[in-house]
């Protein structure tokens, strides 16, 4: 990295403690449910973003982003922050960073960024969504960061894979789990660190990453500069930011943010009746099957009696997508979509599918199934989180 870059990168990193950046021109938008008002502010390296929180500051996608490309451009990430410390971090100089592995293994290590990169890099596209991912439609509400579905994103990540790390520093007997602390930190100390952890077949399975790039470019810093994990499939809370600290564990983390946060109702819908408590509960893993119809938009006006192109994206945990369903009378009736070519098993895959309307108010609905069989329920799920949705939803367009 150029001194240039770097004086760039710090630089960023100190603007962004500020409370918020102001923008030029004062733009809200409304989200599709009640107290949905969201101003529309711009931090350094994004676009303008919906704005959930300022401190930490946390940054919803515009839904229309989606439709402008497979890939969510990295201007126009969500970001997610749990911690109101020193978010995100000030101290972000590629030259001094190092990543520490240490615990149950034979040979710590302490690399700079220049040695990770120096390693054999691999790609992937995948997407990252946060657990929260259209918490704002649960029903009855739940508490915690009221979204819509700007909670996601797909990108290219390049990075080492965490196997190729982990072999470097040999793992030691008794070793269980793979613990990841990033450099942000509690404002006070009786807030717990937030740190996360994976089983150690899963975190040598050689799909979880430590990625440096996203889309051709470093990091953005609000996205986990320089380094973060990339746990594809999985829910984003995995996937932690300004990685610092690589931790193997010879017994189960007691982190909050796995002991007692980011947990779901321990049985197949990971949902209990609505309202009800969560009863046993397991951490929050992989990403159930979801679409979303693009084009045409909510509240859209189509020509009416005219073939009109339903388009979107669908995703999965990693098995792929199968097939695209999509339905203009509300659920009755069903046509195939076709699919775009997959950029990989974790993306967003493409679909398209021409539809006529007669004159009036109609409901258009995608559901998605996988390669192992998974669909979308028609009716949403519930649980005291507001995690996982992933009911079938339905965009209202008029034509005329
Ligand atoms: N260091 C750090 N990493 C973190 C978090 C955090 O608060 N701190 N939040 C997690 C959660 S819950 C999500 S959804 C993603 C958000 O990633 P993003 O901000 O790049 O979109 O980061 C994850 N990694
Ligand atoms: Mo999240």
């Amino acid at each position: 990295m150029t001194m240039f870059n770097r004086r760039h990168a710090l630089h960023l990193a100190a603007g962004l403690g500020l409370a918020g950046v102001a923008t030029a021109r004062a733009q809200t938008i409304t989200l599709p449910f009640a107290n949905g008002e969201r101003p529309l502010v711009q931090y350094p390296q994004k676009r303008p973003l919906i704005r959930l929180t300022s401190r930490p500051p946390q940054l919803e996608t515009p839904f229309s982003v989606f439709g402008e490309g497979v890939i969510t451009p990295n201007d126009a990430f969500f970001v997610r922050y749990h911690l109101s410390g020193n978010v995100p971090p000030q101290d972000l100089d590629p030259e001094t960073y190092r990543l520490a592995v240490t615990g149950r293994v034979t040979r710590p290590l302490s690399l700079s960024l220049a040695e990770i990169k120096a390693l054999p890099a691999t790609e992937v596209v995948a997407v990252h969504q946060c657990s929260g991912n259209s918490r704002g439609f649960s029903e009855p509400r739940v508490g915690g960061g009221q979204a819509a579905h700007g909670l996601m994103g797909n990108a290219l990540w390049r990075g080492v894979t965490l196997k190729s790390v982990l072999e470097r520093a040999g793992i030691a007997s008794g070793a269980v789990e793979v613990s990841f602390n990033g450099l942000d930190e509690p404002p006070a100390p009786d807030t717990p660190d937030f740190t996360k952890s994976l089983r150690l077949d899963h975190a040598t399975d050689g799909q979880v990453m430590l990625a440096w790039a996203m889309n051709g470019a470093d990091l953005p810093v609000l996205n986990g500069y320089p380094l973060r994990l990339v746990v594809p499939g999985y829910f984003g809370t995995y996937w932690v930011k300004h990685l610092h600290e690589i931790t193997v564990l010879d017994k189960p983390s007691d982190s909050f943010w796995m002991a007692s946060a980011y947990r779901v109702p321990d049985n197949d819908c990971a949902c209990v009746p609505a309202g009800a408590p969560a009863g046993p509960t397991r951490p929050i893993g992989k990403f159930n099957i979801r679409s979303f119809i693009t084009a045409p938009a909510e509240a859209g006006r189509v020509a009416a009696g005219r073939p009109v192109t339903v388009t979107g994206i669908a995703f999965d945990g990693g098995t792929g997508i199968a097939k695209v369903e999509v339905s203009a009378d509300g659920g009755r009736r069903w046509v195939d979509a076709r699919l775009e070519t997959a950029l990989s098993r974790y993306s967003f895959r493409r679909f398209a599918v021409e539809v006529t309307l007669p004159a009036g108010v109609h409901g258009l609905m995608a559901r998605a199934t996988s390669t192992a069989g998974e669909t979308q329920p028609m009716e949403a799920r519930w649980n005291p989180a507001g995690y996982m949705r992933n009911v079938v939803e339905t965009v209202t367009v008029t034509a005329a």
